[in-house]
């Protein structure tokens, strides 16, 4: 397989192995997600305001950099390099062959769209139209890492058309009991006919990458990455958390911390069937502890959940950063036996991401390892 001696400038083949380099994302420029087929964005607590259009406030957009800078000191403290993207003017409409949309989202999550597997960066194909463009912060680093070693691959994912056809937006007016009786066919915002991922719903363990089915990755994104992936010598397996009734990125719900450790939400269990190729390989599920904020407590913009609190990011197999407040799952994770780091980071909440999701990582220690023989 493509397994380097682990000396690529790209080279991270799991989410815990020690880091050396890194991306961490910027609120620059950043708007407001718009309502379209792959998302209908809510006012928290209250659905039947409009949401805003157009850019985000300047002092929303300057307390998340904040944070975000905060978590880079705290990064090139430890030796690690970080990267920033470039700056982007995301309050341009979009208009392809297909659809119009108009304006784009923000770099504050490289993570959705950006993942490197092992020397391989590769550019998701992304889900949603304010998000089509959203490798373009990145461009200037991916170039400069395949210009600098030969070694490096980079990949581009089939774009898909995002035409209506692409999506099912009775979806988002299904009744909590239609999607209770349909949380086993795993049919979202998305249909099947397309390529559709992004890379935020990857999980990396060596060899073995793991893919959760989502609204933003359908069963013909996963049957790309397999035999993108599988010849390459790596192994793909979708997963599925059927509770989650609007599954977008597995980084919420399924964490792993280190070989043999993952984090897992409780609201959000594996699907039974699965859970074997993990059991079976003498790993350990351990599950969060509920978040200090609840969902309502989230920020009022903010479209992700209050499992935020477990979107940490691994720095080594014994070094994890987490979020300041979230002090049951510091507890946690020192009892295991964690050096545990922290950040402010609620006011990056509001862009949809917590540290994991803000961050895409280039280079950590190691090679490929099998860790389900
Ligand atoms: O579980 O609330 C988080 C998405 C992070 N990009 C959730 C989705």
């Amino acid at each position: 397989m493509a397994n380097g001696d682990g000396t690529a400038v790209v080279n991270s083949w799991n989410e815990w192995d020690t880091l050396r380099e890194v991306v961490v994302g910027s609120a620059d420029g950043a708007c407001y997600e718009p309502t379209e087929p792959g998302n209908r964005p809510q006012v928290r607590d209250r659905p039947d305001e409009p949401f805003p259009t157009g850019p985000k406030p300047p002092e929303v957009i300057a307390k998340a950099n904040e944070e975000l800078d905060r978590l880079a000191e705290v990064l090139e403290s430890r030796g690690i390099v970080v990267r920033r993207p470039a700056p982007y003017d995301f309050s341009q409409p979009l208009r392809t062959p297909h659809f119009g949309v108009e304006n784009q989202y923000c770099a504050v999550c490289p993570r959705d769209v950006m993942i490197t597997v092992g020397n391989e960066i590769i550019e998701a194909t992304m889900s949603r139209r304010a998000r089509y463009f959203e490798y373009e912060p990145y461009r200037h680093l991916v170039y400069e890492y395949w210009e600098s070693d030969p070694r490096i691959s980079w990949t581009v994912a089939p774009k898909p058309t995002m035409a209506s056809a692409m999506y099912r937006e009775e979806f988002w007016t299904w009744p909590l009991e239609e999607r209770h009786r349909r949380m086993h066919q795993s049919e979202f915002c998305v249909t099947q006919d397309e390529v559709v991922f992004d890379a935020a719903d990857m999980n990396r363990f060596g060899r073995d990458i793991v893919v959760q089915e989502s609204m933003t990755t359908n069963r013909a994104g996963i049957r790309w990455l397999k035999r993108h992936l599988e010849p390459r010598g790596f192994r793909v397996h979708p997963v599925h958390f059927p509770l989650d009734y609007f599954p977008s990125h597995i980084d919420c719900t399924f964490v792993p911390l280190r070989t043999g450790l993952i984090l897992t939400n409780p609201d959000r269990p594996l699907r039974e069937d699965e859970v074997a190729l993990f059991t079976e390989n003498d790993w350990k599920l351990v599950e969060a502890p509920e978040p200090v904020l609840s969902n309502s407590e989230m920020p009022t913009h903010c479209q992700s959940s209050k499992w935020l609190s477990m979107n940490v990011l691994s720095i080594s197999p014994t070094t994890v950063i987490c979020e300041e407040q979230e002090a049951p799952l510091h507890d946690l994770l020192t009892d295991m036996g964690f050096e545990v780091l922290t950040v402010p980071f609620r006011n990056v909440f509001e862009f949809g991401g917590s540290l994991h999701c803000a961050t895409w990582d280039i280079r950590r220690d190691g090679t490929a390892e099998d860790l389900f023989p």
